[in-house]
């Protein structure tokens, strides 16, 4: 018999998913709490809006939903992450029975997930963690799904959500079992997190060609075209097509408001990154910019402040321009997937890299040429990215310089790029600034320091002293 599924929370992707599930002969009841002050009833419209289509039982009455349900039951909850879910699995909680699982499909906190696993894992209730990735369409039409918990609860839902999946290039689904706890939504977080670099990439690229290289819109959209019969994005081929957009006879995109916001996470992988002492650079530098996009106002005031000079020569060629942003996008791929790694030993995740990549090749926003090549890639090899044969024969030729020195001649930031040669230069230093800090520490609060001349793990302290 098919699983049949609950789902809480008909939002844009809730709905989306219900559709997809149907699509697939998965039966779906559906619930989404009921204002009682408005004449909105969110689950009897969605069932009588497909009702010639498919058959949605639907409830505004949360224990009636669950009663409905066959035994043991599959919940899935697409809703806002934070105090919602809480909320959600509170007044589920008097309801359910041992057995019974609740698939969180929403941006949650991989902390958070933790948590609640052990909570609802003492009651003997499953939960599994749940990354989803691809928007509306992708969930309508297959996403990326990285579900983390136990391995019981993912042989129950695993058959459900490999059905709904995409598919990556070989044919397989978009979903494969990402490990324990908070794995699944760490590894979406992250997802995310190179999503992040991806856009400003792109974002910070055509602000260079349009504002500084003297290109038009229509001229950056052949461009990004002609370099994405290489690179295949997804992301870059969606800013082909906003690039094309008019609106009457203007571009829609010069009438966007240049202020972006950041919420969860982005940030909360640099937080992530943070707390386990790696780098985390590109990721970093985008969410910073769009925090600086924010402060509009100020920057009105300080253009009319600073007007540094241009200079508006030596523009990067075209084949320079898309080497750098190939190169950008590996590095900013590799400081991604670096986290992953130091996650999983920190945490005993055992995480499998060349499937994450592989799952993130179909479905999600994240797709890409490159993400195919790194399938196999990881699937091979088991050091850092950047010290694979294949990526360093590419990297260590890279002009990084041409690009950059012309866009601080120019006064044009470019936060992801710049970050991201700066982590390649630290990363390929074999001297790095860090004897100069072991110094001042040592200094002003004897924090002792290694010597080179010395074992490793041996520490020493000097009496330092002004020269006379
Ligand atoms: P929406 O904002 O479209 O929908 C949120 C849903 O949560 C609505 O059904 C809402 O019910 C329900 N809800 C809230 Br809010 N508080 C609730 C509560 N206390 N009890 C019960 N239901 C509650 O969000 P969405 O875009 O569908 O996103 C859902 C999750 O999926 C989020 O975690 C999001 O980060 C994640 N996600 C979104 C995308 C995307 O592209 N949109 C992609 C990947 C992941 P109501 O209608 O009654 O207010």
């Amino acid at each position: 018999e098919r699983p049949h599924i609950g789902l809480i929370g008909l939002g844009v992707m809730g709905k989306s998913l219900a559709l997809n599930m149907a699509s697939k002969g998965i039966p779906v009841s559906v619930y989404n709490r009921d204002f009682k002050d408005v004449e909105v009833d969110i689950a009897k419209n969605f069932a009588a809006e497909h009702e010639e289509t498919y058959i949605f039982p639907w409830f505004n009455d949360l224990q009636k939903f669950v009663a409905s349900l066959p035994k043991p039951r599959n919940i899935m909850i697409m809703v806002k992450a934070g105090a919602a879910v809480d909320a959600v699995i509170n007044e589920l909680l008097p309801v359910l029975d041992a057995g019974d699982l609740i698939i969180d499909g929403g941006n949650s906190h991989f902390k958070d997930t933790a948590k609640r696993i052990k909570m609802l894992g003492e009651k003997d209730i499953y939960f599994l963690g749940t990354g989803i990735s691809g928007g509306e369409e992708g969930a309508l039409k297959g996403p990326s799904i990285m579900p983390g918990g136990s391995k019981v609860a993912y042989e129950r839902a695993g058959e459900v959500l490999e059905k709904i999946a995409a598919r990556d290039p070989w044919g397989d689904a978009c979903c494969t079992y990402i490990g324990p706890e908070g794995s699944g939504h760490f590894v979406k977080m992250l997802h995310n997190g190179i999503e992040y670099g991806e856009m400003q990439l792109i974002a910070e690229f055509y602000h260079l060609l349009r504002f500084f290289c003297g290109m038009d819109t229509s001229a950056i959209a052949d461009l990004f075209a002609e370099w994405n019969t290489e690179l295949r994005s997804y992301l870059l081929e969606i800013s082909i097509d906003i690039l094309r957009q008019k609106e009457e006879n203007d571009y829609l995109l010069d009438k966007i408001l240049d202020v972006a916001g950041q919420k969860g996470t982005g940030g909360w992988s640099t937080e992530a990154a943070l707390e386990l002492g790696v780098p985390l650079d590109t990721i970093t530098a985008a969410v910073l910019a769009r925090n600086l996009s924010a402060f509009k106002a100020d920057r009105i005031k300080a253009s009319k402040k600073y007007h540094f000079k241009t200079v508006g020569e030596n523009v990067p060629s075209r084949e320079e321009l898309f080497r750098v942003y190939r190169s950008v996008m590996i590095i900013n791929h590799s400081i991604g997937f670096e986290l992953l790694r130091a996650a999983s030993k920190e945490y005993n995740w055992d995480l499998n890299l060349s499937e994450i990549a592989r799952i993130w090749t179909g479905g999600c926003i994240i797709k890409s040429g490159f993400m195919e090549e790194l399938v196999n890639i990881f699937k091979d090899h088991h050091s850092h990215l950047l010290l694979q044969d294949k990526i360093s024969d590419e990297l260590k030729n890279i002009n990084f310089a041409k690009v950059l020195s012309f866009a601080l001649e120019n006064a044009c930031p470019m936060p992801l790029t710049s970050a991201a040669a700066t982590y390649l230069f630290g990363f390929s230093s074999q001297q790095s600034s860090a004897n100069m800090i072991q110094a001042q520490r040592d200094y002003f609060g004897a924090h002792t320091f290694e010597r080179i001349d010395k074992n490793r793990g041996e520490f020493f302290h000097f009496n330092w002293k002004k020269p006379d």
